[in-house]
Parts: structure tokens; C-alpha cells; sequence
């Protein structure tokens, strides 16, 4: 009785699996993600290196379930924060049945840009290849020669050019990533838009206010944990967020003359927070320093940077 309830609701045909999302730093990974989830789950800022770990969305449609796992942006790493970074990729392309390689069309090919497709390549996995920021270019036919070097290089099942910003063709993509999943049940409850708990979501959005108020240092010596996350009522929520730098200089740089920085960075996490949650919250932001977190095993461990990258 109970699977027939089941195939009636998804019908033959139903298809569903993991799907990784990389790419090089600022192509537009988290963007994408955050459109087809419809919610931001995930930071965005125009800083190389924003994500840092495994941010998994669920995309659900009558014809399938997409679980699409975000991933950092590949780049050589220095320090254990970067190599865990990188563990995270490795690790998701391992977990995956369909591996998405999205470029940035608006920058030039690189180095970079040839190592995220070998990377690819040696996956052996069915790959589709995301052409994004298409609203940057003012001739289109500049793609041509993107399509023709990638076309080149390897077996595309599809090859789909979007704007995750606007959400052009995004729809069209949600399609063909569905085509090539294989047929299974769904994985995720359909109301589930991620494995995220709100504690990290959080942290994330306070994350993308100071990256995205903050100069060129900064983004990189900062790391935010939600200390205390406790649900008062149902319609008011108190969060305490830690924000850590390395150093007394740049914990300066954060608070801002006056407290004004700090002040700005929780007015508009704050909107974003009680956009999530649909209801007001308190939240209390403070700046620790410690020194050389990003090279300390017990601070990454604490801060939810594991070695497998989740
Ligand atoms: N014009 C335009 N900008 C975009 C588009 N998609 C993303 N961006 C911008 O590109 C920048 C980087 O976006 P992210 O989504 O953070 O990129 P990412 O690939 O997740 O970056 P990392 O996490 O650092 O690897 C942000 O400023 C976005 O607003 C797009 O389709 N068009
Ligand atoms: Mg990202």
C-alpha cells in the first residue's frame, strides 16, 4: 500500500542523486545555488574563497530531486583551512553521481581554469558544463570559442549557459541535470532545503555581511560561530555569534570607528536572519581574536572545518 502511495506521488521515470557544483573561486557556485534553492543558504560575496565547506541545497521538482553539494573554489592552498578547503572538493566529487564544472565567461582562461577541468576529467563521471555570468558579456558570440576549447577537451553531456544572478536559464538547467540523474526515490523530504542546521546557515550570512563590508584582508582572517542559538519563543529567536580575526588590528577594523562597522554588519544580517526564519530575533555579535586559526587544527575542528571537508 505504502509504495504504491510512493509511486503514485513520483510516477516511473522519477529521477534523483547528488550532484557537486566547482569551480574556481567567484564563478558563481554559491550564487547558483541560492537561486535554485530559492532561499540563501549559502555566502556570496565578490572575495575569492567565500565558501568553505559543503553547503548542500535540495531541489525539488515533479520530475526529480536534485541534491546539489556547493563547493569552495579551487585554489592552491596554504593553509590548513585551505587545505581542508580543498578536501572538501575532492571529497564531494568522490560522493557525487553527476559532477557540474561552472566557468565565469567574463574572466580569461587560466591556469586555474585548465586544473578545475582536469579535475573533472579524472572523475570519470558524467559532467555538465555551466557557462555563468552571460549577463557580462555584450557579445555573446564571445561563448563560441569557451565552447570550443571545453567541447575540445571533453565529453559535455550538456552544456548550458546561464546568469545565476538574474536566473537566466536556470530553469532550462534544473531540466538537464534532472535528464542525467539516475532514476531512485526521492533522498530529501520535499520541504527540506538543506542539510545545514540554522546555526551554521548563520554564521554564514554574518560571514558574508563582514566579507561584504570589509576591505581585501579581512575576508580571509575571519571565521564567525553561532555560540548560542536559543529559540525563546516561537516567534523570537536570541542569537550570540562570535566573529574571529587573527589579530587586535583587525578586530578594529571590524568593530569600525565608534562601533559603526560591526553595527552595520548586524543590521543586515539581521534582515537576512529574520527573512530565513519569518519571524524578529535578537542578535548579539562579538569579535575574538586568536592568533593563527587558520593553520590550528582544534580551532578549524571547532569551527566545523573538518579534514572529509563537511
Ligand atoms: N554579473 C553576474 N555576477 C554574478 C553571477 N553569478 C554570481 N555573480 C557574482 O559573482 C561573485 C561571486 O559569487 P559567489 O556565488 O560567491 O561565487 P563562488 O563561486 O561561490 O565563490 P567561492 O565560494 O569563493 O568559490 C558575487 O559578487 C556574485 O554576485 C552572474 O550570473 N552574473
Ligand atoms: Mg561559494
Amino acid at each position: 500500500m505504502k509504495e504504491e502511495a510512493i509511486n503514485a506521488s513520483h510516477g516511473e521515470g522519477y529521477r534523483s542523486g547528488y550532484v557537486a557544483l566547482v569551480g574556481r573561486p567567484n564563478a558563481g557556485k554559491s550564487t547558483l545555488l541560492n537561486r535554485l534553492v530559492g532561499e540563501k543558504i549559502a555566502a556570496v560575496s565578490n572575495k575569492p574563497q567565500t565558501t568553505r565547506y559543503q553547503i548542500r541545497g535540495v531541489i525539488t521538482r515533479p520530475e526529480g530531486q536534485i541534491v546539489m553539494v556547493d563547493t569552495p573554489g579551487v585554489h592552491q592552498p596554504g593553509y590548513l583551512l585551505n587545505r581542508r578547503m580543498m578536501a572538501a572538493v575532492h571529497d564531494a566529487l568522490e560522493g557525487v553521481d553527476l559532477v557540474c564544472l561552472i566557468r565565469d565567461v567574463s574572466v580569461s582562461t587560466g591556469n586555474g581554469d585548465r586544473y578545475v577541468l582536469d579535475l573533472v576529467r579524472q572523475t570519470g563521471k558524467p559532467a555538465l558544463l555551466i557557462l555563468n555570468k552571460v549577463d557580462r558579456l555584450q557579445d555573446k558570440s564571445e561563448m563560441l570559442s569557451l565552447m570550443e576549447m571545453y567541447g575540445a577537451a571533453h565529453e559535455w553531456r550538456a552544456v548550458v549557459p546561464i546568469s545565476a544572478r538574474k536566473g537566466e536559464m536556470v530553469d532550462v538547467l534544473v531540466a538537464e541535470i534532472i535528464k542525467h540523474l539516475p532514476e531512485g526515490e526521492p533522498i530529501f523530504d520535499e520541504d527540506e532545503l538543506t542539510d545545514q542546521p540554522m546555526r551554521a546557515i548563520v554564521a554564514e550570512i554574518v560571514r558574508e555581511k563582514i566579507l561584504q563590508t570589509t576591505g581585501e584582508e579581512i575576508p580571509y582572517v575571519t571565521a564567525v560561530v553561532t555560540e548560542r542559538y536559543e529559540e525563546e519563543r516561537p516567534d523570537m529567536t536570541r542569537i550570540f555569534c562570535a566573529i574571529y580575526v587573527e589579530r587586535t588590528s583587525q578586530k578594529k577594523i571590524i568593530i569600525g570607528k565608534g562601533g559603526e562597522r560591526l553595527k552595520q554588519i548586524g543590521i543586515r544580517a539581521r534582515q537576512d536572519i529574520e527573512h530565513l526564519l519569518d519571524h524578529r530575533i535578537y542578535l548579539e555579535l562579538f569579535v575574538k581574536v586568536e592568533e593563527n586559526w587558520r593553520n590550528s587544527e582544534r580551532a578549524l575542528n571547532e569551527l566545523g572545518i573538518s579534514e572529509r571537508g563537511k
